[in-house]
């Protein structure tokens, strides 16, 4: 058998075995979601299609001509009884495009469709988009809202790094043929994680938003970011409000931003985002939950303290170590919710849990103390309420 013929059976045994291996819950976990034993996507599951060239004449050796580095922060959408993920597929060449990934039970089985999506750009063409925030709208619509990334057209010469993110638009009915509305206009020169929300809020689009400074650094800025759009073809928001801060000496110091679209309850629109602080080895971050009121979005009812999900084990390395970062969930009509994060920008996880375990956790789970003596004081009421039952 040619070499030819050897590399791509062995290889197509390799990817179907992937994408048959089963996922296992890692019990006893902590009683809020469970995590699993393997990821879900990983830059292994990107179809050898997309990869490799299988016409013998022209790839003797079959050599990989267009590699995949990470596949990472995907939206997810139940549709139909499916679960669907919108991943950021990184290339080699360090773009990112979008491509959707489907599974019968959500915690493994995904395979890639064969074409990712073709996202049409605006007058002015996109230079990298990721981290795609899927909404199933009132209005009909499923909305894709993603960070497009231009270079900083005022950067000085010799700049090749500042760059200017902006949240592009684009609508779809079934994520294979997607409309491209033009880019939210807000009042920030930087903005990053927005979020449509499912619902209309006086009538007008809302957007949860993460207006900053500079493209890494918040600045003056920062905090999830909340605003009002008369239309979607052509968002504008013209007054946005911050509705989480940041905060000195917590998880979210550095900087926040909204994850997925809320999950509506009957006890207020539960959210997923994530904190970013700032350590000796660079930035660190980490997913925090919070309530927010069913008629008022804008307004947080309840902040657990501290993280909600953090990097463990082989999650803390990657591209970019010490990051969970999530814009996927799903929460099906069963009470089942089903938390698609990404490890270090490198791999996508699932953690499972219930709408009522996650209400159980938003709703009595005290605040951060923000002072060690507060956190202690928390501590001991724990402690001594636990030694009075055990009376
Ligand atoms: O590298 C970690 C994350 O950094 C960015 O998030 P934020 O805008 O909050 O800093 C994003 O680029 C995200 O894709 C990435 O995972």
């Amino acid at each position: 058998m040619s070499l030819f013929e050897q590399r791509k059976r062995q290889l197509t045994e390799n990817y179907e075995s992937l994408i048959h291996r089963k996922n296992e819950k890692m019990p006893p976990g902590n009683g809020v979601y469970d995590r699993y034993r393997y990821p879900v996507l990983t830059a292994d599951h990107a179809p050898l299609i997309w990869r490799y060239d299988f016409n013998p004449e022209t790839n003797p050796y079959f050599s990989e001509r267009l590699g995949v580095n990470g596949v990472f922060n995907p939206g997810a959408i139940h549709l139909n009884g499916k679960f669907y993920l919108v991943a950021r597929v990184e290339g080699v060449d360090r773009k990112s495009f979008f491509a959707v990934a489907e599974s019968d039970n959500g915690i493994d089985g995904f395979r890639f469709w064969d074409h990712p999506i073709v996202m049409p750009e605006t007058d002015v063409p996109d230079t990298n988009v990721y981290d795609m925030r899927l909404v199933q709208h009132e209005d009909g619509w499923i909305y894709g809202l993603f960070c497009t990334e231009r270079k900083d057209p005022n950067a000085p010469l010799g700049d090749l790094s500042s760059a200017i993110a902006q949240c592009g638009i684009a609508r779809t009915k079934d994520l294979v043929a997607w409309e491209r509305l033009d880019d939210l206009k807000t009042g920030s020169p930087q903005q990053r994680n927005v979020v449509l929300h499912p619902e209309f809020v006086d009538g007008k689009y809302a957007f949860y938003t993460r207006p900053q400074d500079g493209f890494i650094d918040a600045g003056s800025g920062g905090g999830i970011g909340w605003g009002l759009s008369d239309s979607i073809e052509h968002a504008v928001i013209d007054r946005e409000i911050v509705i989480d801060e940041r905060h000195y000496h917590t998880i979210k110091e550095v900087k926040n931003g909204q994850g997925p679209a809320p999950i509506k309850t009957d006890r207020g629109w539960l959210h997923i985002a994530h904190g970013v602080r700032n350590t000796a080895a660079g930035l660190r971050y980490v997913l925090y939950a919070f309530l927010s009121d069913l008629d008022r979005p804008d307004r947080v009812t309840h902040r657990p303290g501290g993280h909600f999900i953090a990097p463990e084990g082989e999650e803390r390395v990657g591209d970019v170590s010490n990051v969970v970062f999530c814009n996927g969930v799903i929460a099906t009509d069963d009470g089942n919710v089903y938390i698609y994060y990404a490890s270090s920008d490198t791999r996508v996880h699932v953690a499972t849990t219930t709408v009522d375990q996650l209400l159980d956790y938003v709703l009595h789970t005290p605040e951060d103390g923000l002072r060690s003596y507060a956190c202690v004081e928390q501590r001991i009421q724990l402690i001594d309420r636990n030694l009075e039952l055990h009376k």
